[in-house]
């Protein structure tokens, strides 16, 4: 047998993910936490990270590197009420860079927090009753639904299941609030057996997300678990079971690849799409790999088994059958921009967030919202933002501050279809500019695409700074993926659903490369495309990949 991954001996020698977190957050002599730690404190929804940006600097005057964390909480489905976005805004301007990100899978994350305000800023957290547990580590992530109410009448009913699967598949361990909420008080370690996790947690980390046809908002084809509601007369008759989803890739390791997930069957009640979904992670904790963590998430485990064997072994876990999948169709994914009503005649309005970076006058504007308590809050797996529940004698309030703050809707459909990760200066492992360099990039775009007539296209462009696939580009129209300083792959082929995965069509081009490459393609696309055929649709059918 290959030898176990060395993080294998962090998670079962934890103590229930405690490690030494205590001794690291008083150890006044860094701003660092000891390298154990570094991979337990993920799995309490934290990363420790530096400031790229400041590196050289730091090392020039031989300083430690400018440490510090980001916090990225669980909010199943990304729900939130007003109290609750109040709370972070005021969290994030008293700790940290003061921004706050939406992620790709529907929270927010707060950088720069420094390791003596980590505590404080969970207590914080804790009071509006939000926490980090599990947003991060070998465990299941947040969980995601489709983010827009407007969608189906049923919504209300199908959102809650992100909530009931994330509290289900939740670690045991009370560490996270012995270490950074109650501080002292010790837990009967009984009561933290953990049937799921054991004492090693999974191989890796684990995702699953919930798509309400006909919008595929959160590339439920990405996910190790994607559950499609299927609707039949206003009734919710169950969900077809994906699994094996995943997008990261290694640079230079073809052993790693990007994977839709595959469709296994259906299942007609709760209790069965729960049994389904505990089981498929038990399956995945027994056989997948421990070895090399580069090969250890579900699309591996699935494929090394087989998908007919993975679905009889996982049928012989749950003592039932899954039926065969039922009908459904995609025809969406961007998000609903602007003033919608449900079918309760209840408001929403969906803002526009660039990469998920929200802007100090869009920050600002939420608060004022928030204030007013007329509105929830809820964040879209394209990094957007809606405000939820809004009464009609509400709603000009909401339209007035729109106004007040000049929150327009006029960014070009290219804009509005794009997502970037966040690379640098936080993320260690960018090789590569996203949220900070797209938007430029697109302005760049925009001229081309009006060029020929397409301003009015939202074809789906996204951007990482490595191979990771943080902001799904793996399953965009047009794709760019870091792989140096200024140089990206530029991937093509995917459709604008979410359901083909794009493929490498030129390497390492640097800009001017980039826009002279689009500019033909534009060209081409406009000469030579059938009738409704859309932007990805047409680049899988002439060109060329090697
Ligand atoms: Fe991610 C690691 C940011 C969604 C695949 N991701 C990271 C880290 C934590 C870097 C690290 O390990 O130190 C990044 C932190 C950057 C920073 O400074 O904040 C990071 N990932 C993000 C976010 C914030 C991107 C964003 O701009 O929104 C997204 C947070 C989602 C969330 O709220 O949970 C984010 N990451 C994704 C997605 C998209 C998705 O899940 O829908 C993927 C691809 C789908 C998948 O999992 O296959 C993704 N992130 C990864 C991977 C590769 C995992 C793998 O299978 O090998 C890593 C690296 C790792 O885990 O070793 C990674
Ligand atoms: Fe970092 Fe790469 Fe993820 Fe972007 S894709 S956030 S660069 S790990």
């Amino acid at each position: 047998m290959s030898k176990l991954s060395p993080i294998e001996d962090i998670k079962t020698s934890s103590d229930g993910l405690r490690g030494t977190l205590k001794e690291s957050l008083t150890d006044n002599f860094t701003g660092a936490i000891r390298q154990k730690d570094e991979a337990l404190i993920k799995f309490h929804g934290m990363y420790q990270q530096d400031d790229r940006d400041r590196r050289e600097e730091r090392a020039e005057k031989k300083l430690e590197r400018l440490y510090s964390f980001m916090i990225r909480l669980r909010i199943p489905a990304g729900v939130i009420t007003a109290e609750q976005w109040k709370a972070v805004h005021e969290i994030s301007e008293q700790y940290g860079t003061g921004t706050i990100k939406i992620t790709t899978r529907q929270t927010v994350q707060l950088h720069g927090i420094l390791k003596h305000q980590l505590r404080l800023t969970l207590q914080d957290f804790a009071i509006a009753k939000l926490d980090a547990i599990a947003a991060c580590g070998d465990v299941n992530r947040n969980v995601v639904c489709s983010s827009h109410p407007q969608v189906s009448p049923l919504y209300a009913e199908i959102y809650e299941y992100a909530d009931k699967i994330s509290t289900l598949l939740l670690p045991k361990t009370q560490s996270y609030y012995e270490i950074w909420v109650d501080g002292e008080k010790i837990y009967e370690r009984e009561s933290e057996i953990d049937p799921l996790y054991q004492d090693r947690y999974l191989p890796r980390k684990f995702k699953i997300a919930i798509a309400i046809p006909p919008s595929n908002d959160v590339d439920v084809f990405a996910n190790d678990i994607g559950l499609i509601a299927i609707i039949k007369n206003n009734k919710l008759q169950g969900f077809n079971i994906v699994v094996g989803g995943g997008l990261s890739t290694t640079h230079g390791n073809p052993a790693t690849y990007s994977r839709l997930a595959s469709i296994i069957g259906f299942t007609d009640s709760e209790e069965k799409t729960l049994k389904a979904v505990y089981e498929i992670l038990t399956i995945q904790r027994d056989y997948g790999n421990r070895s090399d963590r580069k090969l250890a998430r579900l699309k591996y485990t699935i494929d090394n088994m087989g998908l007919e064997n993975f679905k009889i072994e996982l049928e012989k876990r749950i003592g039932f059958s899954l039926q065969p999948a039922q009908p459904y169709r995609f025809t969406e994914r961007n998000d609903r921009y602007g003033w919608l009503q449900n079918h309760e005649n209840f408001w929403f309005y969906t803002l526009f967030v660039e990469h998920g970076v929200v802007k100090p006058y869009q920050k600002q504007f939420l608060y004022e919202v928030a204030n007013l308590g007329i509105a929830d809050v809820r964040f879209t797996c394209n990094q957007n933002l809606l405000l939820g529940n809004i009464q009609e004698k509400d709603k000009q309030q909401i339209i007035n501050l729109l106004e007040k703050y000049q929150i327009e809707q006029q960014d070009s459909a290219l804009r509005k279809s794009s997502m970037a990760c966040v690379a640098l200066p936080t993320c260690p492992l960018a090789l590569a500019e996203a949220q900070r360099y797209l938007p430029e990039l697109v302005t760049k775009i925009e001229p081309l695409t009006a060029k020929y007539g397409l301003a009015q296209d939202d074809i789906i462009i996204r951007m990482t700074g490595c191979p990771n696939g943080c902001g799904r580009p793996y399953v965009a129209e047009i794709g760019f993926v870091g792989t140096a300083p200024n140089e990206y792959n530029l991937m093509l082929g995917g459709d604008s659903l979410g359901t083909r995965l794009n493929r490498i069509y030129k390497k390492q081009l640097k800009e001017a490369e980039i826009l002279a490459e689009l500019d033909a393609l534009f060209a081409r696309y406009v000469a030579e495309r059938l009738v409704n055929e859309t932007f990805g649709d047409f680049t899988d059918r002439v060109l060329s990949f090697t």
